[in-house]
């Protein structure tokens, strides 16, 4: 910690501006951080663009939306008693149980008074003489404070596709993270399905159950593994409640705080019946054990990867009663696990209905929506609904969505021109009082544990600037050197970073990020943490406190 003498002007002034803390986004992050900052008795205004709590899971109510972290491993961890009185129906919860669940964490602490719905913000610049914020709504209005915290998600900033005729569509068209608050009907009508990420993957299986006619437009396959979602037993919520200690402790234990992680063998240590057998076991676990617990050398050696690549498409192509619809679900230009696993119930199945057509987007591309549906090179079709499940702009995309200026006027999309650069995914030299929950670099993984983390850290400094009477926060530029350094060699040899995907930073759809980036913080979330906690346990020295 570089400590100059305190200016006493800057305290002084902290009585003027309208908050000590702005918290931008009211999903889990912002809402943890609220509880934290009330604590220290700090001044604090959420702003929310949605008219209610939950981020993620308010703005992704399309069918089929869920869980694929165990529920009970992604709930909030630190109020013990709320462990205890609330239930989870599945070990897969779907959305809206989880919306229920955040409007009742909100309700138990009276969040909602602090939080200002339907107020996206706009832009936020640093006032270098007041060592301070001012902070503009989209309707124009100007807030200050000491301290922005942003709290805006890492897939919250949705991107269409960049396809001629989109508003010429005469039938409903949704982007999956903006569905209406109604309930859609798809019984009997022609539905079209965009895009077969993740997201995708939810809503196919779902609309599929009722569409008259299904279309999917599959620009490239991914690797879906079975969920084997089922209810919580009576026994089963005694025991997860009994072991909640245990649970939470195993999360923080593994490599990116999920139940499952990396098994301690290579792929080729073991015989080959050995492994087919272990695949097997894998593919008939629930979540993501197969993809995260899985051999340790599966995400970096190409042999191993091809390995468990042709275990999955050996099960697609037993589940896929067409051969040529079944090649065409195998994805070529990656193996297993390099892009962000899908994981379905009763996927495959789905394009065994007369009721659903896969169409080849790369083969045929789509050319334009006309108003009547979609037209490819190949072909017209005729839709009531056009879905569009074309992801996210991810982890700069919401910071890029708002004008945040730094030190002296500086752009923070200037200073991410050529890659993010932080320090622990939290700061960013030249922005002080700045403070990101899962901002770029930050540790991932499964995303509840990783926010309660980055709360209680920021927590922690600010407890920590509070008790020395300090007012400014900045890092020095050897330390964002260091962990952006940091970030980069913990990429080296990753198969995951050879291919495009929102975790490369690659979105076809946004001007600038078609070229792969060291998007994403691949450390173990224990080395993360430790990290982060060396900084605090040494008193700040990474940072310019004053
Ligand atoms: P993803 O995983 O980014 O998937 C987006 C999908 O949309 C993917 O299949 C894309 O194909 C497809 N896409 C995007 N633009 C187009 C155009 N212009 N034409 C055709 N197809 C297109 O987003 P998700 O929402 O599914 O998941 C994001 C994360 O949210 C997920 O990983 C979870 O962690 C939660 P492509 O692969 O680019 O060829």
């Amino acid at each position: 910690m570089t400590l100059t003498t305190m200016d006493p002007a800057s305290a002084d002034t902290t009585a003027a501006l309208d908050y000590d803390a702005i918290v931008i986004g009211a999903g889990m992050s912002g809402m943890y951080q609220l509880i934290r900052l009330r604590e220290l008795g700090l001044r604090t205004r959420v702003f929310e663009a949605g008219t209610g709590v939950g981020g993620t899971w308010y703005w992704n109510r399309y069918p089929g939306a869920r869980f694929d972290s165990e529920s009970y491993s992604y709930g909030f961890s630190f109020d013990k008693q709320l462990l205890q009185d609330w239930e989870w129906s599945e070990h897969f919860a779907p959305q809206p149980e989880t919306l229920r669940y955040l409007n009742l964490v909100a309700d138990r602490y009276d969040l909602k008074r602090d939080i200002q719905f339907r107020s996206p913000v706009a832009s936020a610049h640093y006032d270098d003489a007041g060592r301070s914020w001012v902070v503009t709504l989209a309707d124009g209005s100007q807030h200050t404070s000491r301290y922005v915290i942003s709290a805006i998600g890492v897939l919250s900033a949705p991107t269409m596709p960049r396809i001629a005729g989109i508003d010429s569509f005469r039938g409903q068209a949704f982007h999956t993270a903006k569905w209406p608050h109604e309930p859609v009907d798809f019984a009997g009508k022609r539905v079209a399905v965009i895009g077969t990420g993740a997201t995708g993957v939810q809503t196919i299986q779902e609309v599929a159950k009722t569409a008259g006619h299904l279309t999917v437009f599959q620009r490239t396959p991914n690797w879906c593994t079975p969920l084997h979602n089922r209810p919580i037993t009576p026994e089963e919520q005694v025991q997860i409640k009994a072991n909640y200690d245990a649970l939470f402790q195993r999360c923080r234990e593994t490599f990116a705080c999920f139940l499952h992680t990396a098994d301690p063998r290579g792929t080729f240590e073991v015989t080959a019946e050995e492994r087919e057998a272990f695949y097997e076991e894998l593919y008939a676990t629930p979540g993501f054990a197969i993809w995260v617990g899985n051999f340790k050398d599966t995400l970096t050696d190409r042999a191993a990867n091809k390995e468990i690549s042709d275990f999955v498409a050996r099960k697609i192509r037993q589940r896929v009663k067409d051969p040529k619809v079944a090649e065409m679900l195998i994805p070529q230009n990656h193996g297993f696990g390099t892009r962000r696993v899908p994981q379905e119930t009763h996927y495959y199945e789905v394009f065994n209905q007369p009721n659903v057509t896969l169409v080849d987007s790369k083969a045929t591309p789509i050319e334009c929506i006309t108003p009547t549906g979609i037209k490819t090179s190949e072909a017209e079709f005729a839709f009531d609904i056009i879905i569009y499940a074309t992801g996210f702009d991810a982890l700069t995309g919401a910071f890029d969505r708002i004008d945040i200026r730094g030190k002296g006027g500086l752009p923070l999309k200037q200073k991410w021109a050529g890659g993010a650069r932080t320090f622990v995914g939290m700061l960013v030299q030249d922005f002080p009082n700045l403070f990101m929950l899962l901002g770029p670099h930050t540790a991932l993984g499964n995303i509840p544990r990783s926010i309660e983390h980055n709360v209680e850290w920021v927590t922690g400094l600010l407890r920590h600037m509070q008790q020395h009477r300090l007012t400014f926060a900045d890092v020095t530029p050897a330390a964002a050197q260091g962990w952006t350094d940091h970030v980069m060699s913990c990429a080296e040899g990753l198969l995951t970073f050879e291919v495009d995907s929102w975790m490369t930073g690659v979105n076809s759809n946004v001007e600038g990020k078609q070229t792969r980036v060291i998007a994403r913080y691949a450390g173990s979330a224990p080395a993360y943490r430790a990290w982060c906690d060396a900084v605090a346990s040494g008193g700040y020295q990474e940072l310019v406190l004053s």
